[in-house]
């Protein structure tokens, strides 16, 4: 059974000694990054093994990846809307066709959901967003995901549903495959859909491309920010990267549509979740 010390790089980032100095200094580090374009990376989080070790889980759970190669909009929708032009964000659609390993997929002993359900990291995580507390994401399957760039494939430009999401990659495409993002291109009371179109057709101005490297974390807003993982090209070796999704309630439960468009199934929770449903913003889904 793993303890979290032989998963995450405590000397470095001491997750387990909230208020030790180099907790501190990391929190704070995060903190001004994630102020200045909703981005914070925690360099070499995971121990090499820890690494290995993710990696090899998600090799074997590779059968279960839900590929879609569908064509979306920023939304994730794949309809055109009549009632705006064709030269807009709503009727832009791009290839999206990496995957996602469900959380349903790990079974609690594996390296992987006990980093995910490690409470310490919540706390870290929830001290970097500055808030008080998170719960793991309680989607049984979007809770804790992979998401698979096998080679040939796109995660095209889009906006998260969560408020945020924690990300550590855990193989490094040989090519390609990188991380991009506009920091804060629409906001509660802006949908920004022309900085949008410009960015789609391939407007380069405000785009970041971070530098995130196997056994990286990334913390991510990515409800304001359009982002997309760039082409893993054939012949490269896949991208796979490690996806934790918290809330700052306990028992969320992701929409109805979105589950079965990612994970091509949806299960009881959903349906009775989506019954409950009460929207927190205005902004497109
Ligand atoms: O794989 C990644 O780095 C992020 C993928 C992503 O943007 C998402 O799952 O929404
Ligand atoms: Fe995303």
């Amino acid at each position: 059974m793993y303890e979290l010390a032989d998963i995450i790089n405590l000397d470095r980032c001491p997750v387990d000694k909230p208020g030790s100095p180099a907790y501190l200094a990391a929190v704070e580090q995060a903190r001004a990054d994630l102020r200045v374009d909703g981005c914070a990376v925690i360099k070499d989080l995971l121990r090499p093994e820890a690494v290995r070790a993710i990696s090899d889980e998600i090799v074997a759970r590779k059968h279960t990846t839900h590929f879609s190669t569908q064509s979306i909009n920023p939304y994730f929708h794949v309809m055109r809307d009549p009632n705006y032009p064709d030269r807009h964000p709503l009727n832009t659609f791009i290839e999206r066709s990496s995957g996602f390993i469900p959380g349903d997929a790990w079974q609690p002993h594996t390296a992987t959901s006990i980093l995910f359900h490690s409470s310490e990291l919540a706390q870290f995580v929830a001290d970097c967003l500055e808030v008080p507390m998170l719960y793991c994401y309680a989607d049984p399957l979007a809770g804790l995901t992979a998401n698979i760039l096998d080679p040939g494939q796109q995660f095209t430009w889009h906006f998260d549903t969560n408020d945020f999401a924690v990300t550590v990659l855990v193989d490094e495409a040989d090519e390609g495959g990188l991380f991009e993002y506009v920091p804060m291109i629409r906001d509660a009371a802006n949908e920004g859909f022309d900085n949008i179109q410009e960015i789609l057709e391939g407007g380069t101005k405000g785009v970041h491309t971070l530098d995130l490297r196997a056994g990286d974390m990334q913390i991510f807003r990515g409800r304001h920010s359009l982002h997309r993982v760039t082409r893993v090209p054939v012949g490269s070796a896949p991208r796979h990267a490690a996806i934790f999704a918290y809330t700052q309630e306990p028992g969320v439960i992701g929409r109805l549509e979105r589950t079965l468009q990612l994970f091509g199934r949806v299960l009881p929770e959903h349906e009775a979740a989506e019954r409950e449903r009460v929207r927190s913003d205005q902004l497109i889904d």
